[in-house]
């Protein structure tokens, strides 16, 4: 039995507080089970090992006896007695149809009365047959809308976010390393070339007895089920679900097997065929002659990308994207690093919904070796999230004004997230916005607009002379939700024209822009900000991932405004406008006073003035 992770038992109380909605219990009672899975979700410390301590389960937040002991029995046994009893009656498949959008748990149990409906394949079929919109509080709107959301669901079942394998990916690959005798171990597939999401692992492994790796790798306690195990190939499925291939290779192809298993497929297509145009063969055991197979190259990727004569190509750019024709011509972009960034213009803090608080997130940024910060909370209409209103705002002034002095060392951007109202004016007044230095603008809500209200939406929101940057662009949560459908060609090309910055958002199941949009905006013209959109000091770790996107959409340092030196960004600022690379023209809307449209912005930031 292998040894739950905190997110296991996390995720069994978060399918066990949806099993009673379902069956209709009491809503404190689910509410209790989804924050104890919020709860063992954030936990730095394995859980098994509190649970082995005296009343340590208990003393955490929202964890009663009952739900200790719960933990307790699924820590030992890998279940509880109610866990069991509500999959008899409620199979995870039925469980599931609460993560589409538009159904929630009372939804899922309607369906499930009247239709007998219980995994996807069922409400597909009943949705195509028109069935969903006869029900009482359904319609034929949200017919559609589960239709698509079915669609989309599609497109990444099966597939992991990359942020959820990271850990375990390298967990493997230390253990792997550890073994007697190795010398090399990469995670190839998708995960090296930084996808979103991967649909498997492939780990390569050079050195060390068959014996000693497989068993090293076979008995890692996140292995749920060994599939397969032979003297050069195992694999396992791990707890999660995810399936881990492992080959043992011969350091003479180790290159040629990394090269074939980082793929793409369509990338070693293409590649191979750069090869035989040449008289050459390429397989994942080298690179040889076609006339007498005598090898030419193997032993590392960079001996055979030299052989072809081009340069060696980052993994994240592997996508038959034009990279292979470029590495021919030496002219290959040189991509953004982790060091290049300056600057993190994105997040919140406990004074709207983030875990830690204006001085706890300035001085983790600080830390992080960055010279310069945002901080945005949210606006007004997110009021749950308590975003601010325009008292809020000039309340913020001085207190951002407070912790530029108790944290000197950084230059603390006095930034807000405002929301696009669904007519796409901005969430605050103008006296407001004029408060503040940084100002991103987003997408929250009816993101369900049809495609032209869409874009006429975001088009009048940048017109806003205070308009720096757009957050998470379309609005897109990978598998769950789909992207705003704006025009976005049309969008960008404004952003290009007015200097507005388009963000690449971290969050893992964000990413958005994606990497083919991120690229789009380069292109016309448009810079990029990467942002963590933390909403505690550990999601600053996020800020690989935006990394990720930025490289396989071939950015340098250059294309991202975050990457520039703050004197740069400082004089920017001043001139107004985020990441201006055409000269803004004037803005169509009437201003506000004449005193503050550019003028306004030409005094700021006050902070870096004077300092
Ligand atoms: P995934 O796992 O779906 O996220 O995507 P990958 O890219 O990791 O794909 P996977 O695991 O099926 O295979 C790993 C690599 O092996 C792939 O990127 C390229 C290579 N490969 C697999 N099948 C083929 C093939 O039929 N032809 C060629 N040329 N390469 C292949
Ligand atoms: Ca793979
Ligand atoms: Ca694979
Ligand atoms: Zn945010």
């Amino acid at each position: 039995m292998p040894a739950l992770t905190n997110a296991d038992v996390a995720r069994v109380l978060g399918t066990l507080a949806t099993m009673l909605e379902i069956d209709g219990a009491n809503p404190f009672r689910t509410r209790a089970y989804r924050e104890a899975a919020r709860v063992l979700d954030a936990l730095p410390e394995p859980v098994a090992r509190l649970a082995g301590e005296e009343g340590a389960l208990e003393a955490l937040p929202g964890i009663g006896k009952d739900l200790a002991q719960k933990i307790r029995d699924l820590l030992a046994t890998g279940s509880t007695g109610l866990y069991d009893e509500l999959l008899k009656k409620y199979p995870l498949e039925l469980v599931h149809l609460t993560d589409l959008q538009g159904l929630g748990a009372k939804r899922v149990r309607a369906l499930y009365d009247a239709l007998h409906i219980r995994d996807r394949a069922g409400l597909e079929a009943a949705a195509q047959a028109g069935q969903l919109r006869e029900l009482p509080g359904f319609g034929e709107k949200l017919e559609q809308k589960v239709l698509h959301s079915l669609s989309i669901a599609e497109q990444v079942s099966g597939r992991l976010l990359l942020a959820k394998v990271w850990e375990v990916a390298h967990g493997l690959a230390d253990r792997l390393r550890a073994v007697q005798g190795v010398t090399r171990v990469e995670l190839a597939g998708s995960f090296r070339r930084r996808r979103d999401t991967v649909g498997d692992l492939d780990l390569l492994v050079c050195g060390g007895t068959p014996e000693q790796v497989m068993d090293a790798f076979t008995t890692h306690d996140r292995v749920a089920e060994v599939m397969a195990r032979g003297e050069t190939r195992s694999a396992v499925r791990l707890t999660d679900g995810l399936q881990v291939d492992l080959r043992l290779v011969p350091g003479e192809s180790f290159g040629a097997a990394l090269l074939y298993f980082t793929g793409s497929k369509e990338h070693n297509i293409e590649l191979r065929r750069v090869a035989n145009d040449q008289g050459l063969t390429l397989n994942e055991y080298g690179l040889a002659r076609e006339a007498d197979q005598s090898v030419v190259a193997g032993r590392t990727e960079q001996d055979i990308y030299r052989a072809l004569g081009m340069d060696w190509i980052p993994p994240e750019l592997r996508e038959a994207r034009g990279e292979i024709a470029l590495a021919l011509e030496g002219r290959l972009p040189r991509l953004i690093e982790q060091d290049d960034l300056r600057g993190d213009l994105h997040m919140h803090t406990t004074r709207s919904d983030g875990r830690h608080t204006l001085a706890e997130m300035v001085r983790a940024a600080k830390e992080r070796g960055y010279a310069y910060v945002a901080i945005t909370e949210h606006s007004k209409s997110l009021a749950m999230a308590g975003g601010f209103d325009e008292a809020r705002v000039r309340r913020s002034v001085g207190e951002i004004a407070a912790v530029r002095r108790e944290v000197p060392g950084i230059e603390v951007l006095h930034g807000l997230e405002v929301d696009i109202l669904a007519d796409g004016s901005l969430d605050l007044d103008d006296d407001a916005l004029e408060l503040l230095d940084w100002v991103v603008i987003s997408l929250h809500s009816r993101l369900d607009q049809p495609a032209e209200a869409a874009t006429a939406r975001v088009l009048k929101a940048l017109e806003h002379p205070a308009v720096c940057a757009m957050g998470h662009p379309t609005g897109r949560m990978i598998g769950l939700r789909p992207a705003s459908p704006f025009d976005m060609e049309r969008v960008l090309e404004r952003a290009a024209e007015l200097g507005v910055a388009m963000e690449i958002n971290c969050q893992p199941d964000r990413m958005d822009l994606s990497d083919v949009n991120a690229r789009l905006a380069r292109e016309k013209g448009v810079t990029l900000v990467i942002d963590t959109d933390a909403h505690s000091i550990a999601n600053l770790d996020y800020i690989r991932y935006g990394l990720f996107v930025a490289r396989r959409a071939g950015l340098t340092k250059d294309d991202v405004l975050n990457a520039w030196p703050w004197e740069r960004m400082r004089k920017m600022l001043r001139k107004g406008r985020g990441g201006a690379v055409k000269p803004a023209e004037p803005a169509k809307q009437p201003a506000p006073s004449p005193a503050k449209t550019p003028a306004k912005r030409a005094a700021k930031p006050k902070s870096a003035k004077t300092r």
